[in-house]
């Protein structure tokens, strides 16, 4: 059994959708922003970065969206999250959640978190360069995915496709979401129609950019 603490439609999206697609035993508990909860010293104590997600897992809290995904692909092979170890995809498999995780997390924070750069609003110069950075990601994937779709990693799906799923979301109010690229908008539509992603929806209570 695990515990996810979650907000909806944050980072704890991808972990939430791999619970899904695994089948695995699991209990939600809601972080409430609105409350500051994830500042609060009992969450704190289970993840002293203040955010979400959070997966408890045999009892040992643990945080990152990305190292989630790894851990939940290994715990269950049979579910196929992750190709074979030592296997070339293998090899991709690692080099797209690290891509992901490293070029797209930390400029989506800073997009999102404006007062973690100093100002209450970005700057325009600030706001253009981080719209430059993840416009450049994305362009990046959807080459790939127009060479080597229609998953990350071709023709199999993969934990990899979970963490990039949640990111293109967080990209539907930006000057550029990801659907105007013509790669990526058949591959947001491919992973929206997994049964997953309707279960979630529901879960989470969410509604916008559903399909
Ligand atoms: N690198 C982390 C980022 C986690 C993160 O930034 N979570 C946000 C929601 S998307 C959060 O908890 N925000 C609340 C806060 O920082 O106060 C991950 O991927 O797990």
């Amino acid at each position: 059994m695990y515990t996810l603490y979650y907000s909806p439609g944050t980072a704890s999206m991808a972990v939430h959708l791999a619970l899904l697609e695994i089948g695995a035993p699991h209990r939600l508990e809601l972080v409430d922003f609105a409350q500051d909860a994830q500042h609060g010293a009992e969450y704190l104590r289970l993840n002293p970065r203040g955010q979400v997600p959070t997966l408890v897992i045999d009892g040992q809290p643990c945080f990152e969206s990305a190292a989630l995904l790894m851990i939940l692909a290994d715990r269950h092979p049979e579910a196929k999250l992750a190709p074979s170890v030592a296997s070339a995809q293998r090899a991709a498999w690692y080099q797209w959640i690290a891509f992901l995780a490293s070029s797209l997390g930390p400029v989506y924070r800073q997009w999102f978190y404006p007062q973690e750069l100093g100002s209450q609003e970005h700057p325009p110069i600030v706001r253009e360069a981080l719209r430059q950075k993840i416009e450049g990601a994305w362009s990046l994937v959807d080459a790939h995915l127009a060479a080597h779709g229609p998953y990350l990693l071709g023709a199999d799906f993969s934990a990899a496709d979970l963490l990039a799923l949640m990111y293109m979301r967080w990209s539907r109010n930006m000057p550029r979401p990801v659907t105007a690229w013509p790669a990526l908008r058949n591959y947001a539509d491919l992973m929206r129609s997994r049964p997953s992603w309707k279960r979630m929806y529901e879960i989470e209570g969410l509604a916008e950019w559903a399909a």
